[in-house]
């Protein structure tokens, strides 16, 4: 295991060899009390809209069971692994402009946690139940900045996350509207979010060295994605859209394997003339698999797409989710050591291997893979 006083914080891309690592817990998970930004309807699991509570105890055991053996895999790897620390998520938090009953969980550290070379940021997306998440992070946060003198801390603006923040009514009519009516909202980001104040889920951008690829979404707007380009002025930031009625998050969707390749989700095609930056600079587009799963484990707010959350452990090695075997060959034919990793009772804790995690260490520095850029992309 590496030297805990040698805390490194440093990773730019999503394939570099991984060498730290955070790993999420399951503990205490909540399906969460309605909230502007989300409403779960679980009436067949026994959480109709409007209901909350605690996610069943043997359920919690076994995704908290995958999760100590995944992280057992990576530190066999030699990876150091850190877990959050849960806090008591059935509390109801407030703020002076709201109060929510019920807080979520911290399965997915993704959700919460960008890092970018030896950046570390706090950000807190678009749910009230959530907004307090980041505290799970702290102590691990605190000792960083202690043993690493390079790291920097930083936090996006706390979205106030008051009722402006989100479009009135927004679910209520999104239940009535037919498909092409949802399809054609969705082309137009018109979602949940209104644009009064930057709101981003780091799961939304995908790392390219010099280039992020971010995607507006149900949990992204545009302010969001404004505030990331200021922010990160030294990179190129780009926004991808898919076709998709309600995205959430990236990483289920344009991930990428290492310099010169790209996994797309071809349940949700790109826009042509946006992926034109990779194909400029000869980058291979390769369609995923088909998932092993027709439907979502109960109690998730994932999708079946979670069979290309892989997390890759450098250019050559990649975990994939263990009932994947075609997302495992066709991974194997394109040259790489596939790791299967048993995952799926994780799901409904809210999301896969790639969500679960967030890479404090990469080896490598801040490459630029897509030297030709397109204009105005
Ligand atoms: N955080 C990944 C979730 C994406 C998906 O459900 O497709």
């Amino acid at each position: 295991m590496q030297d805990r006083k040698k805390t490194v914080t440093n990773s730019w891309n999503g394939w570099d060899p991984l060498k730290h690592v955070i790993v999420g817990r399951a503990d205490g998970t909540m399906v969460q009390a309605p909230e502007l930004a989300i409403e779960q309807d679980w009436p067949d699991y026994g959480f109709p809209r409007g209901k909350y509570g605690h996610y069943p105890k043997e359920m919690e055991e076994k995704a908290n069971e995958q999760l100590d053996n995944f992280a057992k895999i990576l530190e066999s790897r030699g990876i150091r692994v850190d877990r959050p620390t849960p806090i008591d998520f059935s509390q109801t938090v407030k703020t002076p402009d709201w109060n929510q009953e019920s807080m979520f969980g911290c399965m997915p550290p993704r959700d919460i946690i960008f890092i970018l070379g030896n950046q570390i940021l706090e950000s807190t997306g678009s749910y009230r139940s959530r907004w307090f998440e980041y505290l799970c992070y702290r102590p691990l946060l605190e000792q960083y900045f202690e043993e690493d003198p390079n790291m920097r801390w930083e936090a996006a603006p706390k979205p106030r996350l008051a009722d402006l923040t989100y479009k009135k009514n927004f679910w209520k009519e999104w239940r009535t509207l037919r498909k092409e009516e949802q399809m054609e909202r969705a082309k137009n980001r018109d979602w949940v979010l209104t644009e009064v104040e930057p709101v981003f889920a780091p799961a939304d951008i995908a790392r390219f060295g010099k280039d992020l690829i971010v995607q507006p979404s149900t949990v992204t707007n545009m302010a969001g994605v404004d505030w990331l380009r200021r922010h990160f002025s030294e990179h190129r930031v780009h926004v991808m859209n898919f076709k998709e009625t309600l995205p959430v998050h990236i990483d289920a969707t344009w991930v990428p394997l290492r310099p010169g390749l790209v996994l797309y989700n071809v349940g949700r095609p790109f826009v042509p003339a946006q992926a034109k930056l990779f194909e400029v600079n000869d980058w291979e587009i390769v369609e995923c698999a088909t998932p092993a799963h027709e439907v979502s484990a109960p109690l998730s707010f994932c999708s079946i797409w979670l069979a290309m959350n892989v997390l890759s452990l450098d250019p050559k090695t990649i975990c994939v989710e263990a009932q994947e075997t075609a997302q495992m060959e066709q991974l194997n034919k394109l040259g790489f050591e596939v790791i299967p990793v048993p995952f799926w009772d994780v799901s409904p804790f809210g999301g896969g291997l790639h969500c679960a995690t967030a890479d404090v260490y990469r080896e490598g520095s801040c490459e630029d893979y897509l030297p030709k850029q397109v204009k105005d992309f």
